[in-house]
């Protein structure tokens, strides 16, 4: 939970953050509508599109890199905190002291130390430090932004990070490769100095292989796609993937090879690593036809109960709703005592008098009393309308006109 306490003169002095206090300073610029989006966990939360999308994207990993014993290779980090410090999202991967995307106007701090993540990019350096060679980071990141139909200051990464010793790349190649250069290596727009063309080329051609089935997998085999140049401080050389879609070419990842320099001060200096950080809401907004990046953060089961219970491989096609509010009421009722109801008849004369107006039916309670042995039932009705708000009391005429008529024809009594 998030929670902020004001000093006199309104700012506040310390900000509580999932249960760590900070001292806000002249850097202090998260509000507290932003932080309540920490709070909702969508990565974790069953049946969401952006958790079917992860586990998606795992499932691809662990078959695609399996150990001798057919055990997943990359290990899944999915609920690093998101509060991390200056050194973590910026100085621990070269990104220079006076660049860009360090300013106010673009980040989210809590304080001169620490921010929202930006990127999941963030906990690259720890975990090698950790001694973690394959792996795999989804999370929340926060950058201010505009809001509109595609933007929006929270959005999730998935960041992976994959190493490999000369001993384990000459396996890959089947012939011994030199990986480091001396120090006569030179930089070029193609390697680092550190490394050698041959080792650079086949982790370039590995990490392109992994990230172009990955989109396959995820858009299918016939997708146009296309690899541009592009910088980072973190990767050289470096690229993004763009996919074709409805006519458009649209930037899903950055990617390249890991500067040497941060494998060398997190404590992989023997190693080479390729590196990648996508957007999930991009991905997802495609795969499942969402229109509004928004929607990610509804509460509106009318977008929810489109995901909920599906599986990460069933193919799912989002369904525009109303822009209007719904409205809900409940019902209880006994059921006949002859034992004999079916809930189909209840939903099929529910649908029949609340027509398109009638949004979902959902099971809410099913109770039998311990001495009478009577069973109830509790349905929450949703109800919208597509055109117009609907009021309160012209849904207490459709709904009262549902119980009615059930009352009458299933011999069910409300309780
Ligand atoms: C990064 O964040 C790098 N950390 C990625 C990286 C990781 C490169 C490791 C190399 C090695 P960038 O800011 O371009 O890069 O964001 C990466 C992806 O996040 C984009 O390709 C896009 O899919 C998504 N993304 C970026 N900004 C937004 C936004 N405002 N809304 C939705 N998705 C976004
Ligand atoms: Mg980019």
């Amino acid at each position: 939970g998030a929670s902020t306490r004001a000093n006199p003169d309104g700012h506040p002095a310390s900000l509580k953050i999932s249960n760590r206090s900070y001292l806000s300073d002249d850097f202090t610029n998260v509000t507290p509508k932003i932080l309540s989006h920490l709070e909702r966990n969508l990565l974790n939360e069953e049946g969401h599109p952006l958790n079917l999308l992860k586990r998606r994207i795992v499932d691809f990993f662990y078959n695609q890199f399996k150990g001798h014993m057919g055990n997943p290779v990359f290990s899944i980090y999915d609920r690093l905190p998101p509060v991390v410090s200056v050194q973590q999202n910026f100085d621990s991967l070269l990104i220079p002291k006076d660049h860009v995307s360090r300013s106010k106007s673009d980040c989210y701090y809590v304080n001169r130390e620490h921010l929202l993540r930006a990127h999941t990019t963030a906990h690259q350096a720890e975990l090698v430090g950790m001694g973690l060679d394959n792996f795999l980071v989804f999370g929340d990141v926060y950058r201010r932004d505009e809001v509109d139909r595609t933007h929006y200051p929270v959005f999730h990464q998935a960041d992976a990070l994959r190493l490999r010793t000369p001993g384990q790349l000459s396996n890959l190649a089947g012939d011994k490769v030199t990986v480091f250069e001396g120090r006569s290596g030179k930089e070029t727009p193609e390697k680092q100095a550190e490394h050698s063309m041959d080792a650079t080329k086949l982790m370039e051609s590995e990490l392109k292989a992994t990230l172009v089935g990955l989109a396959q997998a995820l858009f299918g085999k016939d997708i146009r796609y296309r690899w541009v140049d592009v910088y980072f401080p973190f990767t050289h050389p470096s690229w993004e993937l763009e996919v074709h879609f409805n006519g458009d070419w649209l930037e899903v990842l950055g990617c390249g090879i890991t500067r040497h320099d941060i494998l060398k001060s997190a404590g992989a200096p023997g190693t080479i690593g390729w590196a990648f950080g996508l957007g999930l809401e991009r991905l997802a907004m495609l795969l499942y036809d969402i229109p509004d990046i928004r929607l990610f953060w509804s509460k509106d089961t009318g977008f929810l109960s489109q995901f909920k219970g599906k599986a990460p491989s069933d193919a799912i096609r989002y369904r525009p709703l109303s822009v209007y509010p719904q409205c809900y009421n409940d019902v209880s009722f006994w059921l006949p005592q002859d034992g004999i109801f079916q809930p189909n008849d209840f939903h099929e004369l529910a649908r029949e008098i609340g027509g398109d107006i009638l949004e979902q039916i959902e099971l809410k309670d099913d109770f039998t009393h311990p001495k009478t042995g009577r069973r109830s039932l509790c349905y929450r009705m949703t109800y919208r309308h597509l055109e117009k708000t609907l009021t309160q009391e012209e849904v207490n005429i459709i709904h009262k006109a549902i119980c009615d008529k059930a009352t009458e024809t299933l011999g069910i009594v409300v309780r």
